[in-house]
């Protein structure tokens, strides 16, 4: 059956920064907007950038994502029915304008004749998002920084802007170049985390995994520990956040310092607190997720007089791995990574009791 078409519009919006974790944060926050707006959301892909390919790969919402759960609470529609049902019939070509805060640069010319443009098609994944959408090109740019004051909605008075400056009758579709909502996400909106249940393929393999290699209780840990990571640690400052940092540091003004251990922590913090975790849960098992370094026998070492062992995924599936952290009985993150903030935001939200979660090289005072 056709879907029918919304009279409040659309929003549709290409996760160009980052990737999943970076993507999550961005997510939460353009939910939150669409809603507002009260427009339908047009799920957007996840956005993969595979070392092997100079394009970035689009891998459908609803083959990650329940798309019941997330339909329960947002309206929205899959990308395909976006394409098939309703883009020929509010969004002909001629009519397409693109939307970014204020005009993007080329990267790659000096072509002063374009300077004002949003460049959306500009470079990767830009360029294969919109074409993965089915655009060839934008008639129009609009640098919405200028006349809004932003996607912060939270007040009505922003939230009236949006619609006198751009009725759904005359902008029956607002497309985004990048995710119309901050980086890092705002802490108000850690709560739509909960909508976003992962599909019944990464579930299902998760639980299996529980259950055939893991014993409850068990410590789930996460160590970002690839070499990109360590240049990202050397922005360490004290005092600010940086990245996903607010999971544990919370907003500024910090009680706590931000610590290149914190960032990046050395084998024995990440041992020496893993033990207390163990310790103090009575945890049978560990698992690690990892991009590089699941630094599996030094763990098993360190549990020897515990008799606990630790276990990865044999194919290192980042989903799964991330639907295995969010069920563990204990999890260990790094407050830095957006990647642990999606682990640490769905433990808050999504189960009835919140489950809490730990970071490296951070004790509360
Ligand atoms: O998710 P993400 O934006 O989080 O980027 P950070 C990290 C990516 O590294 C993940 C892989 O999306 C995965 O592809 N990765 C990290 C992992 N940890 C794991 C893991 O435990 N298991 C698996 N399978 N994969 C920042 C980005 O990463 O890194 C910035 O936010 C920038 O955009 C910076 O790229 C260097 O916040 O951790």
């Amino acid at each position: 059956r056709a879907a029918e078409v919304d009279t409040n519009g659309y929003i549709v919006y290409c996760p160009c920064m980052g990737r999943i974790g970076n993507q999550m944060e961005q997510h939460v926050g353009a939910f939150h907007f669409a809603s507002v707006l009260g427009r339908t959301m047009v799920l957007p892909p996840v956005v993969a950038h595979e070392p092997t390919s100079t394009i970035a790969k689009m891998t459908a919402f609803e083959d990650v994502f329940q798309l019941a759960a997330i339909q329960k609470h947002f309206k929205s529609i899959t990308m395909a029915e976006f394409q098939r049902d309703i883009m020929p019939r509010i969004w002909p070509k001629e009519e397409r304008k693109v939307f970014c805060w204020t005009p993007r640069k080329s990267s790659t010319s000096s072509d002063d004749g374009e300077e004002f443009s949003c460049r959306a098609k500009d470079g990767n994944p830009f360029g294969p998002f919109w074409d993965h959408v089915g655009v060839d090109e934008f008639d129009q740019s609009v640098f919405y920084g200028q006349t809004t004051g932003g996607f912060n909605v939270g007040s009505l008075k922003e939230k009236e802007k949006w619609m006198s400056n751009y009725p759904p009758s005359s902008h029956p579709v607002l497309a985004f170049v990048g995710a119309p909502a901050s980086f890092p996400s705002q802490q108000k909106h850690w709560h739509y985390q909960k909508h976003f249940r992962y599909s019944t393929r990464i579930t299902s393999k998760a639980k299996a995994f529980i259950e055939n290699r893991l014993e409850r209780p068990f410590v789930g840990i996460h160590l970002r520990n690839d070499v990109d990571w360590s240049r990202v640690c050397e922005h360490v400052d004290p005092s600010r956040n940086l990245f996903a940092s607010a999971q544990c540091l919370g907003e500024p003004p910090l009680d706590v310092s931000l610590s290149k251990e914190i960032c990046a922590p050395g084998e024995k913090t990440i041992l020496d607190q893993l033990v207390d975790v163990v310790g103090r849960s009575g945890a049978k098992s560990v698992f690690v997720s990892s991009d590089r370094d699941h630094m599996i026998p030094e763990i098993n070492e360190a549990l020897s007089a515990y008799d606990v062992k630790a276990f990865k995924l044999d194919d290192n599936d980042a989903f799964v791995s991330l639907a295995i952290l969010e069920l563990a009985d204990e999890f260990i993150g790094n407050c830095v990574s957006t990647f642990s903030s999606v682990v640490s935001r769905s433990r808050s939200f999504k189960w009835n009791k919140p489950k809490t979660s730990h970071f490296w090289g951070y004790r509360k005072l």
